[in-house]
């Protein structure tokens, strides 16, 4: 049975083209760096992204969790957006593995203000924790995929420059911010000092993302990658599908992109929807339907007899992504079960 999926773009599925790569892709024992697959991977990882070194990692979240374990030490603080994957969505890793607090800041559509940022950042004083990282999210997940300014971006990175403080990015999706701008993705990059990309969302590849930073700060991340049980060994059959990822899948996202325009335009339409369609940057579309007298499980429950799938929510605030699996002829099947479950 074909289901539309817009639960996430993490259930894209590897291309004909990567399932071809995996299977003649060159192999060897990763934790010896033997792997001639996954060293040529994190070469074009680290140069795409303007950075020396790359690593990498079997999720977001490890990338992630191995960037603040390897910027900080057990009792810091770290600064980040209350609504950020790091601090909402990694069960809490940052306490358990880094043994860090967190000092969550209210964002504006996600980003971070640099005036509060630096009034965050502790002073010496023998009570308090030291900052030792601030997080950023380009694109934003739970702010709608919105995309966090250059300028935005720069701020921050002044302020953690002013005070000797890393800025750890979560890119995620940092490739369709770089598509919404119509810029190198290094221009992005330049405002980090260690930045997480996912080629298993977008972009199509089945595992992995990488974390990129100074050469360093990489060998130090390879050994808490280890620690973390994340070195792995013959990887080559993966990073053949994130090359492609990082060489092809990036160039696609624009139709993510309008798909999720149309697909909110037409949305706005139906009664009880709550969305602004203008607000939508990139591939991921927030909705309240609760002026359709349902809240998302319900919605999700009648949906799913149509052969469509999102995630459910007590509220009536509710995430539809768009993806490589998701074409435009898809939209107007969307559109019309909802409009029936609307009239019901
Ligand atoms: N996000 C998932 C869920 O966890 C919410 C999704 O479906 O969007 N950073 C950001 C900004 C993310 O959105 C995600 C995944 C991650 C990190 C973690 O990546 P994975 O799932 O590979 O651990």
């Amino acid at each position: 049975m074909k289901f539309i999926d817009l639960r996430s773009d993490t259930v894209t599925k590897p291309t004909e083209k990567m399932r071809e790569a995996m299977y003649k892709a060159e192999v060897g024992d990763d934790v010896y760096r033997d792997d001639p697959t996954m060293l040529e991977l994190e070469y074009k990882a680290a140069k795409k992204l303007g950075k020396e070194a790359a690593l990498f990692v079997p999720s977001g979240t490890m990338g992630n969790q191995v960037a603040v374990l390897t910027h900080t030490q057990r009792g810091d603080e770290i600064i980040l957006e209350e609504d950020s994957h790091i601090f909402t969505n990694e069960v809490g890793g940052i306490a358990v593995l880094a043994g860090v607090q967190a000092r969550s800041l209210k964002g504006e559509s996600g980003a971070l203000n640099a005036e509060e940022v630096e009034n965050a950042i502790r002073d010496y004083n023998i009570h308090y924790p030291r900052t030792s990282l601030i997080c950023m999210e380009n694109t934003h997940n739970k702010a709608g995929g919105i995309v966090i300014s250059l300028k935005k971006m720069q701020a921050i990175y002044e302020v953690g420059e002013k005070y000797g403080i890393p800025i750890h990015l979560d890119g995620a999706r940092i490739f369709n911010a770089s598509t919404y701008l119509n810029i190198d993705v290094k221009e992005l990059s330049q405002y980090a000092d260690s930045i997480n990309i996912c080629l298993s969302k977008g972009l199509c590849a089945p595992i992995g993302s990488i974390l990129v930073g100074s050469k360093e700060f990489i060998e130090k991340a390879r050994k808490n990658r280890k620690l973390l049980g994340g070195g792995m060994r013959q990887v080559g059959i993966l990073a053949a599908a994130g090359i492609i990822a990082l060489d092809e899948m990036t160039l696609r996202l624009q139709e993510d992109h309008d798909n999720a325009k149309i697909l909110a335009q037409g949305l706005a339409m139906i009664p009880g929807v709550k969305i602004n369609a203008d607000d939508i940057q990139t591939n991921i579309i927030m909705l309240d339907v609760t002026g359709m007298g349902l809240n998302g499980n319900q919605l999700a429950e009648a949906l799913k007899e149509n052969n469509i799938l999102i995630n459910g929510s007590k509220n009536g605030e509710v995430r539809f992504v768009t993806h490589a699996f998701f074409k435009k002829e898809d939209i107007e099947v969307v559109l019309s079960a909802i409009k029936k479950i609307a009239i019901k």
